[in-house]
């Protein structure tokens, strides 16, 4: 073996030092040496969020490209344009079989809509996980959770209830009765009050407003339910664009009532300040995103398969489980949802 090794280590220096003749290019254009140009696969994962125009969104966005770019993957942002409905989406997803992408994170709107294009999507072999919004358990390889639901609805409505010190009439500023995500927090804050009714009952929910997760309509709601129930004390919405119209429609009718919900502390930072919310809670948006590219590249390298009990190795963010979700399949849950107030919103107005 090693009189073979030596001689190819002489072959080798031999083949360095004797000068080679002067190649002409003609005879380069003959040369039977077929030069390999190295083929640079290139990933595309896509994250189709519920409407790109949603500034939470492009948060999300944000961590999500943030990690392609490490993996070196091209990051496609796709979803609803000033549309909340499962159709924009679905076009979106339509329009990414077409382009084969490898991998699809999404936040649905509808989740029961989507599932023919989901299941067209995983035949056609992409890998697919659900953020923000879950889809069904049948079209997700996991789900990235960014809290627990239960913790968010109950949190919430424990804030309204210290807020009116237990007592005024309230309301719940939505986005759509199907809405994956809000639909099981207004189910946990309504569970909250059926647990503990003398705790909540000085506190009747006088509305449930669907704003459709867009500005206008959500604002318009505000108005008109503010010229009906001008005592109202509190509104919770929980959708970052339901708590900004909340706001802003409380604002421009100088009504005497507050707000509470999730949203974006960027946005939310002068209310606070004013006290037309004296506190809101949310997550990190950008970490939900980057630890769903982590996701995707992970069951697309086969290092993971989305089973409860793997381990999601996601970079700054470190290891992760996959545990049980509330459906049945399976989920990552990021963290817990951060409360802003006046002691910190002014550190967070410049992160998200
Ligand atoms: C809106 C969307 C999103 C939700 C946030 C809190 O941006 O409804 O899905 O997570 O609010």
């Amino acid at each position: 073996m090693k009189k073979h090794f030596i001689l190819l280590i002489c072959l080798l220096v031999a083949a360095c030092a004797s000068p080679e003749p002067e190649t002409s290019s003609a005879e380069l254009a003959h040369s039977d040496i077929e030069i390999a140009t190295p083929v640079k696969i290139e990933h595309t994962y896509a994250l189709v969020v519920k409407d790109i125009k949603n500034l939470y969104m492009i948060r999300m966005f944000e961590g999500f490209e943030n990690a392609c770019n490490t993996f070196g993957v091209k990051a496609i942002f796709s979803g609803g344009v000033d549309d909340t409905t499962a159709e924009g989406q679905i076009k979106a997803l339509e329009n990414l079989i077409e382009e084969k992408v490898d991998a699809i994170a999404i936040a649905a709107n509808e989740k029961d809509k989507l599932s023919a294009v989901l299941t067209r999507a995983t035949e056609a072999g992409i890998q697919i996980v659900s953020l923000d919004s879950e889809v069904d358990v049948d079209n997700r390889k996991l789900h990235v959770q960014q809290a627990s639901p239960e913790m968010i609805g109950r949190v919430l409505m424990q804030a309204a209830h210290e807020m009116t010190s237990g007592s005024g009439k309230i309301a719940i500023l939505t986005t759509t009765e199907t809405a994956p995500n809000q639909s099981q927090w207004v189910a946990w804050m309504l569970q909250e009050i059926k647990e503990n009714p003398d705790v909540y009952q000085d506190m009747p929910i006088v509305e449930i407003l669907y704003g459709l997760d867009l500005y206008k309509e959500s604002f318009d709601l505000t108005v008109q339910l503010l010229e009906t129930h001008p005592d109202i004390k509190i509104i919770i919405a929980p959708t970052s664009m339901g708590l900004q119209a909340v706001a802003d429609a409380i604002d421009s009718l100088a009504s005497t009532a507050q707000v509470t919900g999730l949203g974006l502390p960027s946005i939310m930072g002068k209310y606070v300040r004013n006290g037309i919310c004296p506190w809101f809670y949310l997550w990190n948006p950008v970490d939900v995103g980057f630890v769903a590219a982590y996701a995707l590249d992970r069951l697309v390298a086969g290092e993971i398969t989305g089973a409860v009990g793997e381990e999601l190795s996601a970079g700054s963010f470190g290891i992760l489980l996959v545990t049980q979700a509330q459906d049945g399949g399976s989920e990552i849950v990021v963290g817990k949802p951060y409360m802003f107030d006046k002691t910190n919103v002014a550190i967070w107005e410049n992160i998200f």
